[in-house]
């Protein structure tokens, strides 16, 4: 049943951003800026950190990039992929340059999901983070976090407003991908008419969708599909479909070809199934090491879920790890913490 929205539309509005002054002067000031984001970065975190660098670039400053490792192939379609930095010595020394520096974190909820020990962020303070997550735990110097931002994308995009920069194709490019890929395609409960507008915004800057979905979307390999086989086949149902669990083990990237990147958006399938309220992805790559990716639609809050196993995450899509325990462990204790969480939200 399709019912109209209660969110009042501030389509008049440019830009309801609360953006802290102390962000926005620390840039003004900045002559060389350092970007982090968080480890096993997704579309919001690549996207919104190449569009960010470029459009600071745009404003005279000199900008590092830094991730942990090279961009996942899923990603190397975005401009400014190829100029990031991996080694974080580099960035340590590119921060004592003559100057002043700033280090921005983004899209990341959690300080320790960095790539970088607790010691080398301290070296590289000052610290500011820009985040959307629910479950952000504050760190560094100052922050500028809203969980009702589809993306940290969409808040790059405010930001380059307040800054009065400019938004070249490339940063358009950039953040229409953090968009996009954090909202599902414009289909998750994030999306609002302003989200709509700043996509719009960026589509008369050239951006297709049409060529950002074929880049996003139907450009797979044989082995992620193999893959997506052997993953569908561990599919497994609870409480009247409304739970659906899904698994992948080593063996199974192993037999398939595919590699850990190609586990990214599987989650989805059984999160698309009609009666299924959360879509539940175990992944144990190495042996005893297990991650746990929740996707929920509706009521139930997954975040909250997380937190419950030390994780994180937004309302409808959170994540968590265990390292002592076993594929079918962790299956029955989501499993149950799950059912109970559903039996108790009201339908
Ligand atoms: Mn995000």
């Amino acid at each position: 049943m399709l019912n109209p929205s209660s969110r009042k539309s501030k389509t008049n509005e440019k830009s309801v951003a609360k953006i802290p002054e102390l962000l926005v002067e620390r840039i003004h000031s900045a002559d060389r800026i350092v970007l982090l984001t968080h480890v096993r970065p997704d579309g919001d975190a690549l996207g919104s950190s190449f569009g960010f660098a470029d459009i600071l670039r745009g404003l005279g400053k000199t900008v590092c990039v830094f991730l942990e490792e090279a961009v996942s192939p899923l990603y190397q379609f975005l401009p400014g992929c190829d100029s990031i930095v991996t080694d974080v010595g580099q960035i340590v020394e590119f921060t004592k340059e003559s100057g002043a520096c700033l280090t921005i974190a983004l899209d990341a909820g959690d300080g320790n999901r960095l790539g970088i020990t607790p010691e080398e962020l301290k070296s590289l303070e000052p610290v500011l983070a820009i985040d959307h997550h629910k479950s952000h735990k504050d760190y560094g110097l100052g922050r500028w976090v809203d969980p009702t931002k589809s993306s940290t994308g969409e808040m790059i995009y405010e930001l380059a407003l307040k800054l009065g920069a400019e938004v070249s194709y490339a940063a358009a490019v950039n953040l229409y991908v953090a968009i996009c890929t954090d909202t599902g395609s414009f289909r998750y409960d994030s999306t609002l008419p302003r989200t709509f507008q700043i996509a719009s915004e960026l589509v008369e800057k050239g951006v297709k969708p049409h060529d950002v979905s074929q880049c996003l979307h139907d450009n797979v390999s044989l082995q992620r599909i193999k893959l997506l086989k052997e993953v569908l086949e561990t599919l497994k149902v609870y409480e009247d479909g409304k739970l659906a669990f899904v698994h992948v083990t080593g063996d199974m990237l192993d037999r398939s070809g595919a590699s850990t990147d190609d586990l990214e958006g599987l989650v989805d399938y059984p999160r698309s199934l009609g009666s299924v309220k959360v879509a539940v992805f175990i992944k144990e790559i190495m042996e005893g090491e297990i991650s746990v990716s929740l996707r929920a639609k509706g009521e139930c809050d997954v975040a909250e879920v997380a937190s419950r196993f030390k994780g994180g995450g937004h309302r409808n899509a959170a994540g968590f790890r265990f390292s002592d325990k076993t594929i079918d462990e962790v299956h029955l204790l989501v499993l149950n913490e799950l059912s109970g969480t559903l039996k108790n939200s009201v339908e």
